[in-house]
């Protein structure tokens, strides 16, 4: 049992706490500030307080400079980020976005997430009410998809394949409603609602809300495709004669660290144990609110659940949640994850219907010259009966067609460019978050990087004749870890321009952190590196070895065992 006294800790509060205390439940100033024409941005705490409202204030890095020379300010704009729990979206809707993207986002494009929902960036403050106001109308919202609450609930994607993914899904948008944070300023100033402030209570996330951001999924085994150990808390699917009957609970997951502290660290997920469905809510309720007093309100860097659990010990933290929830977790059940990508194509479901998943490089879905994605998908949703379902690979499923359907559907994903029957499996196996020109806080170069360096990747596997393998190869800008690389084969964080940490050794079933290999290299060091290490591992692989399983046997890098300690050794 650990000492009391490391329940929470003492000190100085982040100034975060200050701002969410004095914000009258999210609301700030934002009114104020939407309707000052002297700047496109937003000032003071507006600027945080708005990513509770789903939005980041940014402006394009590209043409920072320039405007600086020219005195003129930032352009600043907002990107929006909805809540979409296990990334569903119907057709109608799927047009409403496409529409705003194109006559209000400065980019044009939808951004598919790590985290199964959708982006715009570039929207200019005069368009952000009715950015809000469109997309309520359709019945999509932003309200807790960023800021120090739970976010967007994924789940294990194709839902509609069977009774358990249904059901599953139904469970993540239960668990996305019911932590939703109660405060009606989303309605009072985007929607213009009635004013209800002086009213309203914080039962579950507090007044002060969470210490740090909270990340939830429902996974369905075998499938990883959510990344569990990215996450603060997951409900893994159990099911018996083909009906979900509950979920093993697993808590504290967490990718994000900063160069140079090691403090911080990526964290993988402890094992709390099982519960039947009745619970799924009260356990929920009960992570989020011992994570909300418990968690370090000192130091942002040290705040997440995962680190409160190294704080006060697994046990400790797993007790006050069997106390809060008034249950206890019975030994998990046995499961086993096989994988993390999406199945590309047709799969009939159960019910008769077919779902195509089709792969979107980056989750960008924009015209390009050789392939008019977007265009594509709105061609498509124009006839689509079913639904869209956004995958956590940054992809996209069209769910729910009828057999008859099948024919057109798959006639315009090609003709766009959505199907391209030679996209290699080293491509679909890698990810890389949006850095720049957009997150203001990109090291290097990830998104705008990946295609070049994945067509070097398929060059080496070639040159070692084993063009139809791939490695989970995945590439974030910066340490915070957005594209996971932290859960790759070979994973790249952005140190500084045109330079990464290059890690090795986490393996396909995302359940071991990768190892850091070389500092500081530029891509051509990289690629140097990859080729020696993919030659030894094409020569010297026993039968389906993995990559990152080889660089292990292989004593290339030892593995991370116990992140916590020996991360950095
Ligand atoms: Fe992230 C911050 C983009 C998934 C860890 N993330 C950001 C911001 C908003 C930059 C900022 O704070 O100003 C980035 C906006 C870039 C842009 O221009 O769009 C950004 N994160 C993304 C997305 C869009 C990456 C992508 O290419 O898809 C993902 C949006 C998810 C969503 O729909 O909600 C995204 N971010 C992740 C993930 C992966 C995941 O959750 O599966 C992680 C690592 C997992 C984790 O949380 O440990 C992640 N993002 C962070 C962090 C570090 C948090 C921490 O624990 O310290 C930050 C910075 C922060 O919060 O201070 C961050
Ligand atoms: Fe930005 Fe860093 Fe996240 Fe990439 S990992 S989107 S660079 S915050």
């Amino acid at each position: 049992m650990s000492d009391s006294k490391n329940l929470i800790v003492e000190g100085k509060l982040a100034d975060n706490e200050r701002m969410k205390a004095q914000s009258k439940h999210l609301r700030g100033t934002i009114t104020e500030d939407l309707a000052d024409n002297v700047t496109g941005g937003f000032t003071a705490d507006n600027f945080q307080l708005i990513r509770f409202h789903g939005m980041y204030q940014q402006d394009d890095r590209d043409i920072r400079n320039e405007r600086t020379k020219q005195k003129l300010e930032p352009l600043h704009n907002v990107m929006l980020r909805a809540r979409l729990p296990g990334g569903v979206i119907k057709p109608e809707q799927w047009l409403v976005i496409d529409k705003f993207a194109a006559d209000y986002s400065l980019y044009g494009s939808i951004r598919l997430t790590t985290r199964q929902t959708f982006q715009f960036h570039g929207v200019l403050k005069p368009n952000i009410k009715k950015m809000h106001q469109t997309l309520n109308k359709a019945g999509i919202d932003s309200i807790a998809t960023a800021g120090d609450v739970n976010r967007n609930v994924l789940c294990t994607s194709n839902p509609v394949e069977s009774i358990v993914h249904q059901q599953a899904w139904e469970w993540a948008a239960k668990i996305s409603e019911h932590l939703l944070p109660k405060t009606r300023a989303y309605a009072e100033i985007w929607l213009d609602g009635e004013k209800v402030e002086t009213t309203e209570v914080e039962p579950i996330l507090g007044d002060n809300y969470l210490p740090r951001k909270f990340k939830t999924t429902v996974v369905i085994p075998p499938q990883n495709d959510v990344d569990v150990h990215a996450n603060d808390l997951n409900f893994v699917a159990i099911a018996k004669a083909g009906k979900l009957v509950g979920f093993n609970v697993l808590v504290g997951g967490g990718l994000a660290m900063t160069h140079g502290d090691t403090s911080t660290f990526p964290r993988k997920a402890d094992d709390f144990g099982f519960i039947p469905l009745e619970h799924t809510l009260a356990v929920a309720e009960a992570v989020v609110s011992t994570q909300r007093d418990w968690g370090n309100r000192v130091n942002r860097k040290n705040a997440k659940t995962k680190y409160t659990l190294e704080r006060v010990g697994v046990d400790t933290f797993k007790q006050e949640v069997e106390k809060r929830a008034g249950i206890t977790f019975a030994p998990s059940e046995a499961y086993e994850f096989t994988g993390r990508g999406d199945r590309f194509g047709w799969v009939e479901g159960i019910d008769g219907k077919h779902h195509l998943t089709v792969f979107i490089e980056n989750g960008r879905i924009l015209d390009y010259p050789e392939k008019s994605l977007k265009t594509g998908c709105a061609e498509i949703a124009k006839i689509h009966k079913g639904d869209f379902r956004m995958t956590a690979n940054q992809n996209l499923i069209i769910a729910g067609v009828a057999a008859d359907d099948k024919a057109e559907i798959e006639a315009l994903a090609v003709k766009h460019g959505l199907i391209q029957p030679d996209t290699s499996h080293q491509r679909k196996d890698s990810m890389a978050c949006v850095s720049l020109p957009t997150c203001p806080l990109a090291m290097a170069e990830a998104e705008r990087y990946l295609p070049s360096a994945v067509s070097e990747l398929e060059q080496i596997l070639q040159k070692h004749q084993i063009a139809d393998e791939s490695i989970i190869y995945r590439v974030t800008g910066c340490p915070n870890g957005c594209g996971r690389a932290m859960l790759a084969e070979v994973g790249l964080v952005g140190k500084g321009p045109g330079k990464y940490n290059f890690y090795i050794g986490g393996n396909r079933e995302g359940t071991r952190i990768p190892r850091l290999y070389q500092e500081n290299v530029s891509h051509e060091d990289i690629m140097r590196s990859l080729d020696e290490l993919i030659g030894q591992w094409a020569k010297e692989r026993q039968s389906n070895e993995a990559f990152g399983d080889f660089v292990i046997r292989a004593g290339i890098v030892n593995p991370v065992v116990n992140s916590a300690k020996d991360f950095y050794e």
